[in-house]
């Protein structure tokens, strides 16, 4: 497979203005047909091929302005059709036949259980039709779709329904037009025998927009949540940005069988079931806080990412960063601000920092790609999102919305690149963001390496900057970097620094000086996570307990905890490896214990200050990191907190609540201090918790508490484990959703025999390597999420890996491609491990491969 670059790009030579599709959906096969308006554009040569992408697809039959195209005209190959020389403007007809039960790579129209439906971006239309699949060839739809009423009695696609009908033998037909001018990775159409639960939401102009929710009979019972939370989204857009929905009907399908969260096709989303179903008895917390993001997100695309689109994948970014950050305000406003930034830094640094340490570091808006698929990542996701916040801090909040604005309006109805953003913010700002578009093309972390020194009342800071190289990119240039400061005196008071709360790093290195102090200030460093980077500093232990307690900046005193912990674990590291007995965490535990004494109002927030570092985290830090150290001094630390606590957690411990379950912040926050409680009282083996888990999950009347319930079991072999893992796994009898929380439980497991464990879970009746949330929860559970697990000593864990990306290579492509992740960070493991994981990526390599896993197996390899 030859990679795509960047610089290649060149604007299409023929446009399509409209397409007028025929879907009849027989038994397995399903013919589409097409008709194409097309023109040549005027800068293109009169001779310019026309290509159209297309896959697996049988060509029925292709007429241009209703003749036969003599063979001689056009060629046709395993990726799509070519006609030679077409004339300048004309309407091209094709028919195909594709068949979507044969389909288990989840892309084009394929089968989810008893649905059909579609999933387009970032290539799939070209597995429905012959067409040119890039983003930057936009026509309005009209779709006709035909199927038997009895097995398909709800047909759906983008935009009103104009027309509908019986038909001769038991079949019926809609017809749906969409007025939008959309590429065509926004094309979708579903069939399938659903419930629908429909509400109605009126603009701020005062018109009705028809909300209309799918899913299989049974579960309509579980839509609420998603249908009040894109109520709520439609609201915070017009109020937060002036922007009001576009269409008459605003629909969303759930699936289950999905290999994203969802998609944003304009008019009519399709989710996976995960990211829009919920109910108090099969969804925690934090699952109903992802449906309504993702809700909320899906529905943000409407202007940025539809009415304003990508001209190229390389420009993902656009569309996807600066819809998250829109998503992570609208959350801000919907539930505890600071955590919900806490929870956004721990994913950054939990994932994507190792990711942009690894063989995978890309740029936010790449150079290349073989396989598009492997580019939805956290980089150009979460990374790009940090990029726009720091738009949003550098231009504050009324320049950052006018930019937004000036962008959505100058480029309606376009397909437009990051540059065009940027340029669009600077007009509306009248700003120079020239040093700051380094940010979209530099890949790695930056590293800010802090000095500072205090004498006579004058406290001098000092920031360095450095970006590490990554694979094709050497000697970086230094960024413009927002950089959140605050200082605090030693009776808890912040000093008032005005304009110097945020202080801009351009320059390799830069200094501040401070006045007029009494005493040597305790800083806060990189508030708020006003950067994605790594803060390299000398924390003195009784600076970050001083932190911890009095800090305002909730991140920042959260961090100060964090770096703490990892102190200590540091040192258990160490002494681990110099075969010491493991050092007691004291210092942790004075400075939890201060913070026990004086908590934070907010439940939410003191649950997450007490949630320790991941050994993710601590395995980062170390550029080789040693699994056996990591994960006994990670235990051990934990273990002794826990002990010292006990008492303590024991207050937070709560029953279930009055009047049933309720989604709010409080509430919220109460469950959340529950599992912390009880995770630490398993942690410290606290006598007789065994039998409060138990009856906890007897007694429980939602998922969050059973599930706090479930995870304080996990790892405690006895008879309570046994009964709880058993009532919940009839529990999950008929309920998809609940049955993966179940095998992601058994795989994440710390009990010993883990691979075999798992191994025995393959064979299990309810595991389905076609269902990529199956997938998810047993094997990417397993490979992310249980570290002792996943490096068993003996190399088990990464054969079962490597067996279950050949089987997915074959059926799956894009999910079997993420799980390769977890072997490439091969070179961050020390010893034989590594070694092992390597020799496991080689042997896939040495397979037939899918572009896909071909090029995650290359890239880890080089
Ligand atoms: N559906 C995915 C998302 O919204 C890709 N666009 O991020
Ligand atoms: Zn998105």
């Amino acid at each position: 497979p030859q990679p795509k670059f960047r610089r290649d790009y060149q604007p299409p030579a023929y446009r399509i203005d409209h397409v007028d599709l025929h879907v009849d959906i027989g038994e397995g096969v399903t013919r589409i047909g097409s008709r194409l308006s097309i023109a040549r554009d005027r800068a293109a040569a009169a001779d310019a091929p026309l290509r159209l992408d297309g896959r697996a697809m049988q060509l029925q039959a292709i007429r241009i302005d209703g003749e036969p195209v003599p063979e001689s005209d056009y060629s046709v190959d395993a990726e799509g059709l070519t006609l030679s020389a077409p004339p300048a403007a004309f309407e091209l007809a094709i028919e195909v036949d594709v068949d979507p039960d044969a389909n288990t790579a989840l892309e084009g129209l394929y089968r989810s259980g008893r649905i059909l439906c579609t999933q387009c971006e970032a290539e799939g239309f070209s597995r429905i039709t012959y067409f040119p699949d890039r983003p930057d060839v936009m026509a309005t739809y009209r779709t006709r779709i035909e199927a038997d009423a009895g097995r398909y009695p709800v047909l759906l696609s983008n935009g009103d329904r104009v027309d509908h009908g019986t038909l001769p033998g038991g079949r019926h037909f809609a017809v749906y037009e969409d007025p939008f001018a959309k590429p065509c990775y926004l094309f979708a159409m579903v069939a399938g025998d659903l419930a629908e639960v429909a509400d109605t939401y009126r603009t701020g102009s005062g018109r009705d927009v028809a909300l209309r929710f799918y899913t299989d009979h049974g579960s309509e019972n579980e839509l609420g949540h998603a249908l009040h939370s894109l109520k709520q989204a439609m609201a915070w857009d017009e109020k937060t940005y002036g922007l009001e929905y576009d269409l008459d009907t605003y629909m969303v399908v759930a699936v289950g069988s999905f290999n994203m969260g969802a998609m944003e096709n304009k008019g009519l989303n399709i989710f996976n079931t995960s990211c829009v179903l919920a109910s108090p008895d099969t969804a925690t917390d934090g699952d109903y806080i992802r449906v309504r993001d993702v809700v909320a997100h899906e529905y943000f695309h409407n202007w940025t990412g539809n009415r304003v689109t990508c001209r190229d994948w390389f420009q993902l970014s656009l569309k996807e960063s600066l819809t998250v950050f829109r998503e992570q305000q609208f959350a801000a406003d919907h539930g505890s601000p600071g955590v919900t930034r806490i929870e956004q830094v721990r994913m950054l640094r939990d994932i994507q920092f190792p990711e942009d340490a690894g063989p995978n570091a890309h740029p936010v808006r790449p150079e290349s790609y073989i396989e598009m698929n492997n580019f939805y990542t956290i980089t150009i996701y979460e990374k790009g999102a940090e990029i726009i916040r720091m738009l949003h801090v550098i231009l504050g909040h009324e320049g950052f919305t006018r930019g937004v604005q000036h962008y959505l309006s100058e480029h309606d109805g376009g397909a437009v690149t990051i540059e065009d953003f940027v340029t669009a913010l600077e007009i509306a700002n009248g700003a120079d963001l020239a040093r700051f578009r380094l940010w979209y093309s530099q890949a790695g972390t930056p590293v800010v390496t802090v000095r500072d020194d205090y004498a006579g009342g004058r406290y001098r800071l000092t920031l360095s900057q450095h970006t590490p190289d990554t694979p094709g990119q050497t000697d970086k240039a230094p960024l413009h970097i927002p950089f959140g400061l605050g200082l605090i005196e030693s009776d808890g008071r912040a000093v008032d620094l005005g304009e110097r709360s945020l202080l801009t790093l351009e320059q390799p290195e830069q200094s501040w000086t401070f006045e007029g102090l009494s005493a040597r200030p305790v800083p806060s460093l990189l508030r708020g996570f006003s950067a994605p980077v790594r803060v390299e500093y000398d924390h003195r232990t009784e600076d970050l307990a001083h932190l911890l307690t009095h800090d305002s900046d909730p991140v920042a005193r959260w961090e100060a905890g964090q770096e703490l912990a990892l102190a200590a674990m540091r040192a258990a590291v160490s002494a681990y490896q110099a075969g010491e007995a493991l050092p007691d965490p004291t210092a942790l535990i004075e400075a939890v214990a201060r913070l026990l004494g004086d908590p934070p109002a907010d439940h939410e927030l003191l649950a997450e200050m007490l949630t320790l570092p991941t050994e993710r985290r601590l395995a980062d830090q170390y550029a080789q990191f040693d699994v056996d150290a990591v994960v006994a001094s990670h235990g051990h630390v934990k273990r002794q907190l826990a002990a010292a606590l006990q008492t303590r957690v024991e207050d937070f411990l709560t029953g279930p609540s009055a009047g049933g379950y309720r989604f709010e912040p409080a509430e919220v926050g109460r469950r959340r201090l529950n599992a912390v409680a009880l995770d630490y009282l398993a942690a410290g083996d606290a006598s007789g918790i065994d039998a409060l888990c138990l009856a906890l999950y007897h007694d429980a009347d939602n998922m969050t508490d059973r599930m706090a319930a479930l995870q304080a079991l996990r790892d405690r072999p006895g008879p309570a484990r046994d009964e709880a893992m058993a009532a919940f796994a009839e529990r999950g009898r008929g309920h998809a959703l609940v049955l993966d929380k179940w095998f992601s439980l058994q795989a994440t497991s710390r009990l010993p025999g883990a691979v075999a464990r798992v191994a025995e879970l393959d064979a299990d009746p309810r595991f389905d390597a076609t269902n990529p949330n199956r997938v998810r929860a047993l094997v990417g559970s397993f490979a992310r999420g249980n570290l002792p697990g996943f490096h068993q000593e003996d190399g088990a864990g990464y054969a079962w890996l490597a067996g279950h990306i050949r089987q997915l290579n074959e059926l799956n492509p894009q999910i079997a491609a993420r799980l390769v992740t977890p072997l490439a960070e091969w070179a961050q493991v020390a010893g034989p491990r590594g070694t092992a994981m390597r020799e496991q990526l080689a042997g896939l390599a040495g397979a037939s491969l899918s572009p896909d896993v071909y090029e995650m197996v290359t890239r880890a390899l080089d």
